[in-house]
């Protein structure tokens, strides 16, 4: 069975400022959840600034994707284009827009749950994004994409537990549930 060979996973989704402002917080969560990965994790949360910092200037930033620039033919440009105080102008922009308000934290396990919520989420400009996709079907500016997701297994768990304090999570057996296996 090509199932029972894939891995358990946990990844890290964050509703973004814009769609709690917007009012999708329901909508985007139903998505996770009529898929059928497992939820662990969930609050609404204000980020602190130290802690926005930490995902966009170190490792976070990383965590967030910049490494993964290279490989988006946008974000070559984007890369080439933004060094030394234009590049901290982006970051700082980052900063302030993820801690502009409430964001929703959540952690969600299954089974290649990492790559399966990155195509459920769509593509990072929203208007390329496909429609049937989060960002595909609601959001218009890669800016204001509404949601983040991990995007491997080890960022998944390193950004669940920077977002979540121990005791924040929950693992809880499903009663009956061949749809998660
Ligand atoms: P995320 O990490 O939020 O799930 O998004 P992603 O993987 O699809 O995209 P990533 O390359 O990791 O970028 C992280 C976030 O930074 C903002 N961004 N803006 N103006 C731009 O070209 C640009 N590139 C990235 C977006 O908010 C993106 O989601
Ligand atoms: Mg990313």
């Amino acid at each position: 069975h090509l199932v029972a060979s894939m891995e358990v996973e946990e990844s890290y989704i964050m509703i973004k400022p814009d769609g709690v402002q917007r009012g999708l917080v329901g909508e985007i969560i139903s998505r996770f959840e009529k898929k059928g990965f497992k939820l662990k994790g969930l609050k609404l949360f204000e980020c602190p600034k130290e802690l926005a910092e930490v995902c966009f200037l170190s490792t976070g930033f990383r965590n967030f994707g910049y490494s993964v620039h290279v490989e988006i033919e946008d974000c070559v440009v984007l890369k080439r284009a933004l060094q030394g105080s234009e590049l901290q102008a982006f970051l700082s922009q980052l900063i302030s827009y993820i801690t502009s308000g409430p964001v929703v934290c959540m952690a969600w396990e299954g089974v290649g749950v990492v790559a399966s919520a990155r195509k459920l989420i769509g593509a990072t400009n929203p208007l390329q994004a496909e429609p049937g996709t989060i960002r595909g079907d609601l959001a218009v500016q890669t800016g204001r994409n509404v949601v983040h997701g991990s995007d491997s297994p080890e960022n998944g768990k390193r950004e669940i537990a920077l977002w979540f304090k121990e005791g924040e999570l929950t693992d809880w057996t499903p009663v009956q549930a061949p749809w998660l296996i």
